[in-house]
């Protein structure tokens, strides 16, 4: 009886990237009869989580929503200068908070699932009721390789940081460019994504297992090297339960303006929910749409927090773009439903940062991508992307914030190269194909998924 499934918690962490895999999960797990219990951090950093919250409660009743109420931090003395960074630790230190939280909740609960920012401060808390713990990566296998083993790599006295001064190689995976890991990473100094990556790498294998949002077709051989045991040993089992689909939750939204262009012909820009790049670079890009002499739908944003963009497009761009912008596209200030958007039949390509999500959806619509990352873990999406054959990425274009800027006539270029790629186009599809068998009953995600609820049973 479906009624009948067990009971689980989820606790996500700071921004979209973060929550929105946890709301598919969530969705996911209800469809497959498992009773779920959301806990949002509150307040969240920003409006799109709030408002994204509350369409998915809305339109699952049956979710039930806690709040896991943040205390304001005694010392903001926290090193970085992301605010999303820093709203990990805000959360972190409220996580005392769960206990009771977790020991109201009825039925009791068969397990917690959080977030891997969050592993090395819940699992001890859960292993002290006695409540098994899983962490949704919500970044590709291949990443979770580098978290699982970053510890490894630095601080050792003997060896300094010397790991990191070259390539990094696994096993037998493609190596990790030294330029690709994110650059905090390789900073001498401590700071809080360093000491993320350390202690929440090392405290997940405690873990009574590891979500990933990805699929064997894809990442075959790094959930090989993550299940193998020789790059990360005693590992619990790993799920490759992705891509988790979309649950269309969102209010539509009109998109009269891509109604009326032809199908495949659009380019949609967009650098995910907390990136803005520089104002020059952002009106370099606008030159390079304009010259690239195709349809465009662009998501601009000017400051990281939405919360805190309250400038107005022509004050970013300018009037000379603006202008020249009449006609050829359609820039957005901040936010459009992007699952809505890839769906849409006109969009023939994504010029992206490639966060995981975006990757996901992309994957999930089967629209090809020119790939931007700013970062992260960017750069190894981006890899990634290329490899599977749904995207471009040019390399030399640096991590976004890198000097000097990349000029219109360059991006220009490139964006004619994605749309006029039909070999792209139709392993775009074929990727597509793939990733709905992955989810599909008998797919492998979905197996996995089945032996996940299956524990939980016993
Ligand atoms: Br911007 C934007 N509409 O306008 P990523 C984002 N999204 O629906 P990020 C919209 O937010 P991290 C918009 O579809 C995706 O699901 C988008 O997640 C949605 O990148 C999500 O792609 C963004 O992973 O997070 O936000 O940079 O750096 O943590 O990956």
């Amino acid at each position: 009886d479906l009624k009948l499934g067990p009971h689980v918690a989820l606790l996500p962490s700071s921004g979209m990237g973060h929550l929105t895999p946890f709301i598919r999960l969530a969705a996911s797990l209800t469809a497959l009869g498992v009773q779920v219990t959301f806990i949002t951090p509150h307040p969240t950093l920003s409006l799109a989580e709030s408002e994204s919250l509350s369409h998915f409660f809305s339109t699952f009743a049956q979710i039930t929503r806690k709040h896991l109420h943040l205390l304001p931090l005694d010392n903001p003395s926290v090193n970085t200068e992301d605010p999303f960074y820093y709203h990990f630790e805000v959360i972190r230190r409220s996580s005392h908070l769960l206990s009771p939280i977790l020991s109201s909740l009825s039925p009791p609960v068969s397990a917690l699932i959080t977030d891997m920012s969050l592993a090395s401060t819940v699992i001890p808390i859960t292993d002290a009721l006695r409540l098994p713990n899983y962490v949704l990566f919500t970044s590709s296998a291949k990443m979770s390789i580098l978290f699982l083993s970053f510890h490894t790599m630095v601080g050792t006295k003997a060896s300094g940081d010397s790991n990191l001064m070259k390539d990094v190689q696994i096993s037998s995976l493609e190596p990790i460019a030294r330029s690709w890991i994110p650059p905090p990473l390789l900073h001498d100094d401590d700071n809080l994504l360093k000491s993320y990556f350390i202690e929440n790498g090392k405290k997940m294998t405690e873990s009574s297992g590891i979500l990933i949002n990805t699929y064997e077709s894809i990442e075959h051989e790094s959930l090989a090297v993550l299940s193998d045991g020789k790059v990360v040993k005693k590992l619990p089992p790993v799920f490759a339960i992705g891509p988790l689909p979309p649950c269309n939750f969102q209010k539509g939204q009109s998109l009269a303006w891509l109604d009326d262009q032809p199908a495949g012909s659009v380019l949609y820009i967009s650098f995910g929910s907390r990136t803005a790049m520089s104002r020059e670079q952002i009106r370099e890009l606008g030159d390079g749409l304009v010259r690239s002499d195709t349809g465009f739908l662009w998501v601009v944003k000017d400051k990281k927090v939405d919360v805190e963009d309250d400038s107005e497009l022509i004050e970013v761009l300018g009037h000379g773009l603006m202008e020249r912008i009449q006609g050829r596209g359609l820039v957005v200030k901040n936010w459009l439903n992007q699952e809505e958007v890839l769906s849409h039949q006109a969009i023939g390509g994504f010029l992206s940062h490639c966060g995981w999500n975006s990757v996901n959806e992309a994957i999930w619509h089967g629209v090809p991508m020119l790939s931007w990352p700013q970062h992260g873990d960017q750069k190894i999406n981006a890899d990634l992307v290329e490899r599977i054959g749904l995207g471009m990425w040019v390399e030399n274009w640096g991590w976004g914030g890198d000097e000097p800027v990349v000029k219109g006539e360059e991006i220009a270029e490139r964006i004619k190269e994605l749309m006029g790629n039909q070999l792209l186009r139709s392993r775009a599809t074929l990727v597509r194909e793939e990733a709905r068998m992955a989810v599909r009953a008998d797919g492998s995600s979905y197996k996995k998924f089945i032996d996940l609820i299956e524990t939980w049973k016993t």
